[in-house]
């Protein structure tokens, strides 16, 4: 392990980043004011993670929600100006880092394939394109209208209207890549695809589990919920296959000790450190550990009265074998054995997790199984305990609330229809991973972002850089300028639109959006400072805009832009649970959407929570790389499996700086975390440079070069870098079983030094 790394996180150094990053953003002063308004009362929601807020609105320091909105809030621009002196082709040679630091989006700008360069268009002209363009379509399903979670629930809501009414379902969307086996693990075992707790239930629970989520980054604020827990005598167990520092020891920037001191609160009183890819052993053996050896704690009435199919599981978990859950987890039998203990003896247990269990081909049997494991023991639907799947964009729960589904249940088409006297498609769409082959295809001709940067999110670089290029229109509405943009085929157009922390003026007056959180909360969010430029739009507005450019007749497109509200009674009217909408978000917290599970209502088709018996895999890669897992276990050129995930200084695709402290990483992203006998076996030195590929079934190799070798306490077999830099390895049919996410967290590659010539051009 290398010697660099922090005791504890939070504390000092968090304070001292966030002046940092204020003080780069030029405009300090207007975003201290910004961070004295987050997540308060008349205030804005943070376009940080989904984490909820307190019911006081009490300021809750958080040092990467400081950084999302240093980063949006900034005075530099990028304007007409900007793109005559840099051409697509020089753009593109950029990093990511660069693109986005360039400041914010200012104006809508069009592509001149003939000179290369991006070009001022009004925005009326720029709709005009979109609605001829749309108009021409021979088929509704040749476009793709892509979103990115931080959209809010009114623009969100219009955007599906839109689509619908022009005819498609292919909503690809942020959540693909990201929560998408939650949604659907959940909905087949408990009948609705959200979380069951809410942030309140933290404060009563006896046991935490946390798998696979680093929240000291991405969760900043869940660390306040844990540290108290953890004061309390709740007892937190954490699985992850990195020692990550904030779940060992956390002091909070709010403690006067803690800031000032060494001293920290422990948080995890087990940390297990199971392989990529081996949560569903390790749950097994948990389970196995319940029905073996303390039968007596199975809750038998809830069993009885609220499940179905204990018997087909309780088959299944009879035959998995101890050998093959540790040869999967790469755990003890004893270490296991402990954390069923824990679980077990606990009377309330919440378990959280995010992208370490998502991103897997099995993820979706992983996350039945941590439901099995809570309706073996009625855990769930009861103050302090239940499922908790963190969701990562601020508002990418509420997008699936309003609707970007490319599967929509009927019940919620049909509610559409009826209110609004309209007909829409039922058939399912594209989520990203059909887009996407559907561009790389030619089938599907427009591609429209609601926000985000699909071409750095999406696995395979060459492949959807190159299926984004197919597109004869890309319409980019983004605050910042990334890769997306730049991938420009025939026509390309970026409308620039307004963040959250800004004043959204519309006829009507200063208007209010809302979001949801990951605990089902909705609330209102109101930006404060002026917009960085007179002719950035607000999203509402743009996709309005569109809508009216293409289909005029269908709706009164401009009437919802001018006053939210009507959106917002819109929404009332059509989807359950937002009666009384404009009236509920004035209450200073906001309102619950109830959620069934949580009250042992089971909307499945047995009206019971369903037990899944399902084998564990036999491999946790894909199946698309049965060639590579044949090779594992070769000395000379050994199959690891590497894991992609974020650093400190990042927001997904978002690069803020070079730096990972709680790692103690700096300066450089090109780093590959490996343990150190692995290195040695393969007479690699720490600090030397490898190259990373990966071969698939269908051939083809994917190479990514020179990432720097960091010794960690990382599983043998294992490695880690970061996303976005290891997307190009991934095939794109490396996907989850119905989920289609892609496989981020196992992706099967062989390493081998970087030559010397490569090494020295890459200095220069
Ligand atoms: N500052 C900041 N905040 C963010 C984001 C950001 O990029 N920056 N992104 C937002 C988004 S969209 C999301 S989805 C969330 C993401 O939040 P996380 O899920 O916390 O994000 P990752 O960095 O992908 O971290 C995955 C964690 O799981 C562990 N892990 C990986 N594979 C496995 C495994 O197989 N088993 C186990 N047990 N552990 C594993 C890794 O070691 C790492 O600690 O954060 C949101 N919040
Ligand atoms: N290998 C690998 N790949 C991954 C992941 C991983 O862990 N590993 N994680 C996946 C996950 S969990 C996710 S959620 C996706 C993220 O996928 P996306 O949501 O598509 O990507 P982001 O990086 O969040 O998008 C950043 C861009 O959003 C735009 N933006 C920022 N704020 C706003 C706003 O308020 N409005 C609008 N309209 N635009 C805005 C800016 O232009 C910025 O450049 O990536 C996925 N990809
Ligand atoms: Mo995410």
């Amino acid at each position: 392990m290398t010697s660099k790394l922090p005791k504890k996180a939070g504390g000092l150094p968090s304070v001292q980043s966030t002046i940092k990053h204020l003080l780069q953003s030029h405009r300090t002063r207007e975003n201290i004011k910004n961070l004295l308004r987050v997540n308060q009362t008349d205030g804005f929601d943070c376009p940080g993670c989904a984490w909820g807020d307190n019911q006081h609105g009490t300021f809750q320091f958080c040092e990467n929600g400081a950084k999302a909105i240093a980063w949006e809030s900034t005075d530099k621009l990028v304007d007409a100006e900007f793109f005559k002196t840099h051409s697509v082709s020089q753009l593109l040679k950029q990093s990511d880092y660069w693109l986005e630091y360039q400041g914010r989006l200012a104006e809508p700008m069009r592509y001149n394939a003939k000179n290369d360069h991006y070009q001022s268009i009004s925005w009326q002209d720029a709709f005009k394109l979109i609605g001829d363009k749309l108009n021409s379509l021979t088929d509704p399903n040749q476009l793709e209208l892509y979103t990115s979670g931080r959209a809010s629930n009114e623009a969100a809501y219009l955007y599906q209207l839109f689509g619908r009414l022009f005819g498609t379902n292919n909503f690809p969307d942020c959540s693909n890549m990201c929560h998408e086996a939650s949604g659907v693990a959940l909905t087949q075992s408990v009948g609705i695809g959200k979380g069951t707790v809410v942030l309140d239930d933290f404060d009563h629970a006896n046991a935490i589990f946390v798998f696979g989520q680093n929240p000291g980054t991405n969760h900043p604020r869940m660390m306040n919920a844990l540290r108290k827990a953890s004061k309390q005598g709740c007892n937190i167990v954490t699985f992850n296959n990195l020692k990550e520092v904030a779940l060992k020891k956390f002091a909070s920037p709010q403690d006067p000790t803690e800031l000032l001191t060494p001293a920290a609160t422990q948080i995890s009183h087990l940390y297990l450190s199971p392989k990529l890819g081996g949560d569903m052993a390790a749950i097994r053996g948990m389970v196995k550990t319940l029905v073996e050896s303390y039968p007596s704690k199975i809750n038998q009435t809830f069993v009885q009265q609220h499940t179905k199919g204990l018997d087909d599981y309780l088959a299944i978990v009879n035959t998995t074998s101890w050998q093959h859950i540790e040869q999967q987890s790469g755990l003890t039998q004893n270490e296991l054995t402990q954390a069923a203990k824990v679980f077990i003896e606990s009377d309330k247990v919440i378990s959280c997790w995010a992208m370490g269990l998502t991103q897997h081909t099995h993820s979706v049997d992983t996350i039945r199984e941590v439901v099995n494991l809570h309706l073996l023991t009625g855990q769930i639907g009861k103050k302090g305990a239940g499922l908790c799947p963190v969701r990562g964009h601020s508002n990418v729960q509420g997008n699936r609330t309003m609707g970007i589904n490319e599967k929509p249940t009927a019940a919620f088409i049909q509610a559409l229809e009826q209110t609004l006297k309209v007909q829409l498609p039922y058939a399912a769409g594209h989520n990203v991973y059909h887009a996407l082959n559907a561009l790389q295809q030619k089938q599907s001709k427009v591609l429209i972002c609601l926000g985000g940067n699909l071409a750095q999110a999406a696995s395979d670089s060459q492949f959807t850089h190159q299926a984004i290029k197919n597109a004869q229109l890309n319409v980019q509405i983004s605050t910042k300028l990334n890769r997306s943009h730049l991938l420009v085929g025939e026509d390309a157009l970026i409308l620039p639109c307004l963040g959250r922390t800004e004043k959204d003026q519309q006829q009507s007056g200063l208007q209010k959006i809302t979001v949801e959180d990951t605990f089902s909360m909705v609330h209102a969010s109101q930006g404060m400072t002026e917009p960085v430029s007179p002719h950035c739009m607000s999203e509402t507005a743009i996709v309005a805009h569109i809508a009216h450019a293409t289909c005029p007749d269908k709706f009164n497109w401009l009437e919802l832009k001018d006053d939210y509200r009507k959106i917002r009674q819109l929404i009332a009217q059509t989807i359950a649970g937002f009666e009384q909408f404009n009236q509920k978000i004035e209450q200073p917290a906001g309102f619950h959407l109830t959620n069934s599970a949580a009250e042992l209502r089971w909307n499945t088709a047995s009206k019971l929570a369903n037990f899944n018996a399902a084998k564990l895999p036999n491999s946790v890669l894909a199946d698309c790389y049965s060639n590579m897992q044949q090779t594992m276990g070769d000395a000379k050129n050994i199959t690891f499996v590497l894991q992609s995930m974020r650093s400190h200084d990042q927001y997904n695709t978002t690069i803020y700086a070079l730096n990972d402290r709680y790692r103690g990483i700096s300066g450089e992203r090109n780093v590959l975390l490996i343990n150190k006998d692995d290195a040695k076996q393969l007479n690699l030195a720490e600090g030397e440079h490898v190259d990373i590929s990966s071969v698939c079934d269908q051939g083809i190799s994917r190479e990514i070069k020179a990432f720097k070798l960091v010794y960690y306490d990382i599983p043998r077999g294992n490695l880690a870098a970061y996303y976005p830099e290891t997307n190009p390895l991934l095939a794109i049919d490396s996907v989850g079983r119905a989920s289609f996410t892609p496989t981020s967290k196992s992706i099967p590659v062989t390493i081998r030094v970087t030559s010397q010539k490569r090494l020295r051009v890459k200095q220069i």
